[in-house]
């Protein structure tokens, strides 16, 4: 591991702060290349009115000097506006869990005698500092030419048609297009139409979206030990993201229905050495980038506040009871997918850099030619 992070502070608490360290000294970084993803956070269709509150911007307080990266631990605060209003008003005791949140096990983890407090720092607010960690992350990639992008193909049931995950840049340029940053426009409106249903009834809806990268080089990871794989880097990666349940590499799941001679990626004589004409496997085989495009999908489930209460019971009293409404994202997926982006672009910024070593950035630039997007060789 090149990179560590770590995000410390609370939904509601004056800020979120990010310590990112391992990055090597040189590069560029400003809030221009942060702020810009912290908006895209923000977005999309069927978010609470807390995104009216907050408006997200990096503020450096360490480990940046006049534009460039020290080498020391970048240091960063994201404020929290809501913390204003928030310290202004007494709130009752929260002692009724929400299923499928973190305020039951929270609580009897940490022997909390206020649910709010799991709440607080179980939020997923805290995928604001995680955006950022990516945003650093793409920054040292984008040095390498490699593009880290996303977008959402599943809500409530709706599926998109999307044609071909050969060309995923397309598919996300036209899904920055989208409210729900779906590249397909009729799916699009079935997607708001089901938002806009799912807000009526006081429910919450889920989804899938995709995350890829391009550009990589052939040979980040490893197919030699369990915990240098970069499929399961990867997937504890975008696993850990709140309220994600589910993440393939590929075409996982559909090629456990097919038959092999109809899932693997053959590979052809072309013009620049081997090619391929399908991308099945997603970028990855034995753990190992292959020089495909990355292609990472993740399941997230449905956000569990929900106007139209669940059943529950008051652990102060051990009564039957319903939930109580806190304010909450009818529908995250779209947010969920740039923090998925995040994610990913951090493990390859990191896989990257454990291949190329150094500890400054033309260090590492004077070694990438050596590294080759194409698996091209001679036995
Ligand atoms: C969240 C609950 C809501 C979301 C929050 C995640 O916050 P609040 O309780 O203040 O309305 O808006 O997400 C964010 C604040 C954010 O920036 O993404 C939760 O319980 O996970």
């Amino acid at each position: 591991m090149a990179h560590r992070f770590l995000t410390g502070g609370e939904s509601h608490g004056p800020c979120l702060t990010l310590i990112v360290e391992g990055f090597p000294s040189g590069l560029p970084l400003s809030p221009d290349e942060v702020n810009p993803d912290l908006a895209r956070r923000q977005g999309g269709y069927g978010r609470s009115g807390r995104q009216h509150i907050e408006r997200d911007e990096a503020h450096f307080s360490g480990g940046v000097e006049a534009g460039l990266t020290t080498g020391g631990p970048i240091v960063m605060q994201i404020a929290n506006r809501d913390y204003a209003n928030f310290i202004k008003k007494e709130r009752p005791r929260m002692t009724s869990p929400r299923p499928g949140h973190a305020d039951l096990v929270g609580a009897v983890k940490y022997r909390l005698n206020d649910m709010r407090t799991a709440l607080e720092r179980s939020s997923a607010r805290e995928t604001a500092a995680r955006t950022a960690a990516g945003a650093l992350a793409k920054q040292l990639l984008s040095h390498f030419n490699v593009r880290v992008g996303s977008f959402v193909t599943e809500i409530g049931g709706v599926m998109a048609d999307v044609p071909d995950l050969l060309s995923p840049g397309q598919l996300s340029e036209a899904a920055e297009e989208s409210p729900v940053r779906c590249p397909d426009p009729q799916a699009t409106e079935a997607m708001k139409a089901l938002i806009d249903n799912a807000r009526r009834r006081g429910d919450t809806l889920g989804g899938v979206f995709v995350v890829w990268a391009t550009g990589l080089p052939v040979g980040l990871g490893s197919y030699v030990h369990w915990d240098r794989r970069l499929d399961g880097l990867l997937a504890q990666a975008v696993m850990s993201i709140q309220a994600i349940k589910g993440v393939e590499i590929g075409e996982a799941f559909e090629n456990a229905r097919m038959n092999g001679r109809d899932v693997h990626d053959q590979i052809y004589t072309g013009d620049n050495g081997p090619e391929r004409h399908t991308n099945r496997a997603g970028g990855l085989e034995g753990g190992v980038t292959n020089g495909q495009p990355l292609i990472v999908r993740a399941a997230m489930k449905p956000i569990s506040t929900t106007i139209n209460p669940l059943q529950t019971v008051d652990m102060a009293t051990g009564e039957q009871t319903t939930t109580q409404y806190q304010r909450s994202d009818f529908c995250a997926v779209p947010a969920a997918a740039v923090v998925g982006e995040a994610m990913v672009a951090w493990v390859l910024a990191d896989a990257l850099h454990e291949k190329l070593g150094g500890d400054s950035l033309d260090e590492m630039r004077e070694r990438f030619p050596l590294l080759s997007t194409v698996a091209k060789m001679r036995l």
